[in-house]
């Protein structure tokens, strides 16, 4: 506080900037009582001026009052379907609440990166934070039972399942946050700068893949190397990969078809996402903004599966017409194959989820009826 500076002498002091001999006398003229009482003066002047300032929003009509502002944290670029995604709940929330609520976002990591998002989000350094569940997979054991292979065959169907089974189990890992919606990628295929057309050509390659679809390229032979999306731009253009194991659409939103000529069919296994929200900005959101973000929670994951779903088509036909992409299919025996290479992947996921105290034959039943439900 300045108040010390703003109210001592009044006497101007020496022309030439010296300090006056006469300050130093002066102050011990004061009694010591006069000065504790002037500085007590000061002191409750000071704290009834300050602990006025809060009361004055309470005062003023609610018209005037400011929007809440909610921070929304994204870890890759902003052409991306996360970001997508993002801008269009940001759209939808501001809306509906009549500009009550104010949606800054943040794609590309600028707030959060890829792997500090949800403990970021926790800690309350964004509001909200969309998460790939794949670079923890340890942590999300319950919903990253979606990337299984167990036939989620689109994005649509894939988002209403994990949404649903999150639902269902209300697991743990998302316990200290307040989930906003979730979402699939479209299933995964091998996106490459070699050709890849038998397992034979699969066998050691360097592919980028987190998560349950890496494990599904080990299963094949293939070399998975996890690392986040983002960080995959850089790794194709040093080679230290030769491709990646991911949704089509990114050949386009990442322009990877610029380096990779060659897609492997296999539309194997999805990667799960959720977007939470800090626990405490949760609670201080009035009423009517909490039904809104609520009622948008299935909404928002339907239409970011039915985006994902027509994007990949078009980034199918982007890459060939733009960079002459060969879409490589396999044949059906082909396809027997490399599937009866995946059954351990299911029974491994049994013991090690089962051995951890949880219902993982429940798990991977439900995720087979919710993906028969949906699917019709
Ligand atoms: C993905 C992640 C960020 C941006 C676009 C994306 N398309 C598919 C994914 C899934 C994925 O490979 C991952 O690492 O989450």
């Amino acid at each position: 506080m300045t108040t010390e500076t703003a109210t001592t002498d009044p006497d101007p002091g020496e022309p030439d900037g010296t300090v006056p001999a006469r300050c130093q006398q002066r102050e011990p003229a004061k009694t010591k009582e006069e000065d504790m009482r002037s500085r007590f003066a000061r002191i409750m002047a000071a704290v009834l001026l300050f602990g006025m300032i809060p009361l004055l929003p309470a005062s003023a009509p609610p018209a005037s009052a400011e929007p809440v502002t909610l921070n929304y944290a994204n870890f890759p670029p902003a052409p991306t379907f996360p970001c997508v995604q993002m801008e269009r709940w940001k759209t939808e929330v501001e809306q509906q609440t009549g500009g009550k609520v104010k949606i800054n976002t943040f794609p590309g990591g600028t707030l959060l990166g890829a792997k500090e998002m949800m403990d970021g989000v926790i800690a309350g350094q964004a509001e909200i934070g969309c998460l790939s569940m794949a670079y923890q997979p340890g942590r999300f054991v319950v919903t990253n039972a979606t990337s299984l292979p167990l036939g989620i065959p689109n994005a649509r169907v894939g988002s209403r399942v994990l949404l649903d089974l999150y639902e269902k189990y209300q697991p743990e890992a998302f316990s200290q946050v307040k989930v906003i919606t979730m979402f699939t990628t479209a299933p995964t295929n091998i996106m490459s700068k070699v050709p890849v057309r038998s397992l034979d050509d699969l066998k050691g390659l360097d592919l980028r893949a987190s998560g349950g679809a890496a494990r599904i390229l080990a299963a094949w032979g293939a070399n998975p190397v996890g690392m986040p999306m983002p960080a995959t731009v850089e790794a194709l253009q040093k080679g230290v990969v030769k491709g990646l194991y991911s949704s089509l659409e990114v050949m386009k939103d990442f322009k990877f078809a610029e380096t990779c000529r060659y897609a492997t069919v296999t539309d194997t296994v999805i990667y799960p996402f959720a977007v939470v929200m800090n626990m405490a900005a949760w609670k201080a959101l009035p009423a009517d903004v909490q039904k809104v973000i609520d009622d948008l929670k299935v909404e928002q994951a339907e239409w970011t599966g039915n985006y994902m779903d027509g994007h990949v088509k078009e980034a199918v036909q982007w890459s060939k017409a733009t960079y002459q992409v060969e879409f490589i299919e396999l044949s059906d025996a082909q396809k027997s194959e490399w599937n009866a290479l995946l059954n351990p992947i299911v029974e491994q996921y049994l013991q090690e989820t089962s051995a951890k105290g949880l219902p993982a034959q429940a798990i991977v039943d439900d995720i087979r009826d919710l993906i028969t439900r949906y699917s019709r």
